[in-house]
């Protein structure tokens, strides 16, 4: 027998012989989001209990077999398939899928990693609680792997990435042992943080199997407005009036580019998207309020009637019910899935200082355009985290994939460059993955490289969890 067979005897016993894949199409697992590559793994297996994941991970390390933990398989970075090697298994927490508590008193919400994010933000909502962590994506995304990637989206302004919403962590360890950090408590000084050094490592230093969240009551009104702006300098502009009109108040605040818009009215033509045709960026941002409707409504208005008369806004709407403000929020949400359906596409994740957002647009977009003529620059993004999602298209008349093959790699060069320029960061919130080791590596200086391959090695010696993603040994 071996040693491949006799694993997979193992995992057989462990999870149920259902549970351990082998053949048929097992795309979904392998295959990643962005069809960037496709991996081979040895099994897919899907444990249905922390002490399942514990004994499939020992049993993996004594056969020395890698494992790649895997959620909804959404992410941006090629982090969550298996490479092509054949000889990886691919841990999918899926099964995993129970809300294991809301503890209203606390604030907290316990839950397995399988969960699916929108049904965390469901099970919060019928109590009248909010989960703000919301990406397009929720629908399939689960909170193991928005904590594996420290995921941000459109709340961040208000509430923080992942990191910020999680109170503690069960993982288990490269070993195998169980890590049972669920205390739920905000205030803990009781040496090293364990929680963060998992939160954002993407699988590479063990597999979280449960979390405990924070909550937050449920506003009294959201407000979403829809605003037309005349440059990138007024979308800042727009911002600064936000925080000071709204406060607290500001729970999301998104820059969208006019050919960023113009993919969605292609792609989506049943969407209305307002405004794209006359300007070249839009904002949708979001009010929400404690008080009441009317006053969620004057404050709004408000800083929409300012924000006229300074010139940072030239047309605004605001949602008059709830559908319309899904509406307005579902065009934005549009846009990755628009520029997929345009086609392959390269994605620059970055992060800088808000207020030299305009410069570095103004700077990139210039020698990108002279650099590599009829690119198609798709920039949108969380402006009000300084993050943006700054991607390129192939030119409409050009092959995408040739396009990519050839011309990624120095665009890369080009806008990364940029990036550090502006003191920025090459990944905000999308991680590492496999897509990014190299640039990392690039961009990160030595000391900062060494500190993470400690920590590697320290947490994960036989460079068994998720090998080759985020840090090279
Ligand atoms: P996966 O893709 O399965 O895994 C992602 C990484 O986490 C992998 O490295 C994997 O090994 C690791 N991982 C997964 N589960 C575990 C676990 N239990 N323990 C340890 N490691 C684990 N991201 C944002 O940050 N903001 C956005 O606004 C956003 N919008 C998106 C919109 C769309 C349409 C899509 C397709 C994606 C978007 N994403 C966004 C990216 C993606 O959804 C997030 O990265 C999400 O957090 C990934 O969750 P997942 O369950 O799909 O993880
Ligand atoms: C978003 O904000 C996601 O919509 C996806 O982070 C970004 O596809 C992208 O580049
Ligand atoms: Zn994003």
């Amino acid at each position: 027998m071996t040693i491949h067979t006799e694993l997979l005897n193992q995992l057989r016993q462990i999870v149920g012989a259902p549970n351990v894949l082998t053949e048929g199409d097992l795309e979904a697992y392998e295959l990643d989001w962005r069809r960037r590559e496709r991996g081979r793994s040895l099994a897919v297996v899907r444990p249905g209990s922390t002490e399942e994941v514990a004994a499939v991970v020992r049993a993996c390390v004594v056969a020395k077999v890698s494992m790649v933990p895997q959620g909804g398989n959404t992410g941006m970075v090629v982090g969550s398939t298996p490479d092509a090697s054949g000889t990886q298994v691919l841990l999918s927490l899926q099964r995993m899928n129970r809300v294991r508590k809301l503890d209203a008193g606390n604030l907290t919400i316990t839950v397995d990693a399988g969960c699916v994010l929108q049904n965390i933000q469901d099970a919060c909502e019928k109590d009248g609680f909010l989960f703000p962590l919301s990406l397009a994506s929720e629908g399939s995304c689960t909170i193991g792997g928005n904590l594996g990637t420290n995921a941000g989206g459109t709340q961040v302004v208000r509430y923080g990435n992942t990191r910020e919403l999680c109170l503690g962590l069960e993982v288990v360890t490269a070993q195998g042992d169980i890590w049972n950090g669920l205390t739920g408590l905000r205030k803990d000084n009781t040496g090293y943080d364990l929680r963060h050094l998992f939160i954002g490592s993407e699988g590479t230093l063990g597999v979280i199997t449960a979390a405990t969240m924070k909550l937050y009551p449920m506003p009294v009104s959201q407000l979403t407005a829809f605003a037309a702006v005349p440059s990138m300098e007024a979308a800042v502009e727009l911002l600064g009036l936000a925080h000071r009109f709204l406060s607290s108040g500001l729970t999301g605040f998104e820059v969208m580019g006019q050919f960023a818009l113009s993919l969605v009215a292609k792609h989506y033509p049943q969407q209305r998207v307002p405004f794209w045709q006359e300007t070249p960026w839009c904002v949708v941002l979001e009010n929400s309020d404690n008080e009441s409707e009317t006053h969620a409504r004057e404050c709004l208005e408000r800083l929409l009637e300012a924000a006229m008369e300074q010139g940072c806004v030239t047309d605004a709407v605001v949602a008059e019910s709830m559908a319309q403000a899904k509406a307005l929020w579902h065009i934005r949400e549009s846009i990755p899935l628009a520029q997929a359906d345009e086609g392959l596409n390269i994605k620059h994740d970055i992060s800088i200082g808000v207020s030299r957002i305009p410069e570095f647009v103004r700077l990139t977009d210039a020698a990108l355009t002279k650099a590599f003529p009829g690119a198609r620059l798709v920039t949108y993004g969380h402006l009000g985290d300084g993050n943006l999602h700054y991607n390129v298209q192939a030119p409409a008349s050009d092959d995408a994939a040739r396009f990519l093959n050839e011309e990624e790699a120095p665009i890369n060069a080009l806008v990364f460059e940029f990036v550090d320029q502006f003191n920025g960061s090459i990944s905000a919130e999308h991680g590492i993955g496999s897509l990014k080791v190299e640039k990392l590596e690039h961009h990160k200086s030595p000391v900062a490289l060494s500190l993470m391959r400690n920590i590697k090695l320290a947490l994960d010696p036989h460079n068994l969890m998720n090998p080759g993603r985020v840090i090279r040994l």
